[in-house]
C-alpha cells in the first residue's frame, strides 16, 4: 500500500503550515501503523530549487514514511521555524541565521556521494541510487548543540546500518569519515577559512551501526531544507551536534580513527567522541544544563543526550573524561 499525503496546494491556506501538515501525516501514519499497513518502499520527494523554508513554500512532503516509533521522545517539536532558522551551518556563515539567509545557492540535486576505502561496492553514488533501496523512517530526536542549546527534530531518513550494509565494509573497516561538500561557489562560508575545509567527521563503526544513527534525508515529513544539509546529513542524537555533518559528498571506510573538523582546530575543546556529558564541560562553559529553544527555563542535560539505554554499552570500560 502507498501512504498519500494532500499536496500542499490541495490544504487550505489557513491550514499551512509545516506543522500541521506534519501533524496531519503523523496521525494518519499511526492509525496505518495501528493496522499493520503502510510498509511502503521509500519513493523519493522532489526538493525545489531554492530549498526555502517558509511554510507553504515549493518543499514537497516526501511521499511514504514509516513511522518507526521506536526510539521517539514524546517531547514536544521544535517549531519549524527554530529548525530551519537557527542553527550552525558554517559553510553559510557563522551566525545562527546565516544558514537560512545563504543556503539557496546549494543545489542538493543532482547529488554524488563518492564511496571509498576498505569497502565492497566502493563507487560514485548518485544520491537516489544510495537511497532508493531503503525505506524512509520518521525519528523524533532530542538534539543537543555542543553550545548548550538543545532541540526536538521530527527527523525523517534511513538507519546508517541499512546503508552500510548494503555497501559492505571488510574487515578492515573500524571507523567511518564522512565529508561536507566543498565548492566555495555553492558555499560561499567557504571563502573564509573559520575551520578546515572541507568539513569532516567520523564515527566508529560500531557507533554507526547502532540503531539511532540516522542518514536523514527530511525532516518535519518534508525534504530537508538547504540549510539542514539537504541533500543528506547525518544524524547522532547522543552526540553533540556538530557530529552531525551536513550535505554529505564522501563516505570512506578506514582503518584508523579520521579526524574531524572540530578537533583539528582545537583539540582541548573538541574530542572525536563528543558523547554528550553533563560531567564533561567544555573549557569555556558548563554542559550540566541546556536551553531548549523556545523555552525560558533551563533543563539539565542527561548523560549521553537521554540515550544511555541505547548507547552506553558501546562505551563501557573507557574513561569518558578522557575520550572526551
Ligand atoms: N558541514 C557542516 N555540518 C555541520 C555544521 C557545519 O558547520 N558544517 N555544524 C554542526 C553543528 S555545530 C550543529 S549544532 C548542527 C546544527 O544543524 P541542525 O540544527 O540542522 O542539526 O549541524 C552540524 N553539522
Ligand atoms: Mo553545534
Amino acid at each position: 500500500m502507498l501512504l498519500k499525503f494532500p499536496k500542499i496546494s490541495e490544504v487550505k491556506s489557513h491550514e499551512i503550515t509545516p506543522e500541521n501538515i506534519y501533524q496531519g501525516r503523523r496521525s494518519f501514519l499511526q492509525d496505518s501503523a495501528r493496522i499493520g499497513a503502510g510498509m511502503a518502499v521509500a519513493a523519493f520527494g522532489l526538493q525545489s530549487p531554492e530549498g526555502r523554508a517558509e511554510a507553504g513554500s515549493e518543499t514537497k512532503a516526501l511521499e511514504n514514511i514509516i513511522r518507526a516509533g521506536t526510539f521517539d521522545t514524546d517531547e514536544r517539536p521544535t517549531s519549524f521555524k527554530a529548525i530551519t532558522t537557527y542553527n550552525n551551518f558554517y559553510e553559510f556563515g557563522t551566525g545562527k541565521e546565516d544558514p537560512a539567509r545563504n543556503a539557496h545557492s546549494l543545489q542538493p540535486r543532482p547529488w554524488t556521494v563518492r564511496v571509498d576505502g576498505h569497502v565492497e561496492n566502493p563507487g560514485d553514488y548518485d544520491l537516489d541510487d544510495l537511497i532508493r533501496p531503503h525505506a524512509l523512517q520518521e525519528r523524533i530526536y532530542r538534539m543537543r548543540c555542543v553550545e548548550a542549546w538543545s532541540m526536538v527534530i521530527p527527523w525523517v531518513g534511513i538507519p546508517l546500518a541499512e546503508i552500510i550494509k548494503k555497501l559492505g565494509p571488510t574487515s578492515k573497516a573500524k571507523y567511518i569519515l564522512f565529508e561536507t561538500l566543498k565548492d566555495r561557489k555553492q558555499m560561499p562560508g567557504q571563502r573564509r577559512r573559520v575551520i578546515p575545509w572541507p568539513y569532516t567527521e567520523g564515527l566508529r563503526l560500531d557507533e554507526a551501526m547502532n540503531p539511532l544513527t540516522l542518514m536523514a534525508v527530511g525532516l518535519y515529513g518534508r525534504d530537508l531544507p538547504n540549510q539542514n544539509g539537504a541533500p543528506m546529513r547525518l544524524v547522532v542524537p547522543w552526540k553533540y551536534g556538530f557530529k552531525g555533518i551536513k550535505s554529505i559528498v564522501r563516505i570512506k571506510f578506514v582503518e584508523h580513527r579520521p579526524r574531524n573538523s572540530w578537533r583539528v582546530l582545537a583539540a582541548k575543546e573538541y574530542g572525536f567522541y563528543a558523547n554528550v556529558n553533563p560531567e564533561v564541560d567544555h573549557p569555556r562553559w558548563t554542559q550540566a544544563n541546556e536551553r531548549r529553544i523556545g523555552e525560558f527555563r533551563r533543563r539539565k542535560t542527561l548523560m549521553f543526550n537521554g540515550y544511555a539505554d541505547e548507547v552506553a554499552h558501546l562505551y563501557s570500560g573507557m574513561n569518558l573524561r578522557k575520550n572526551f
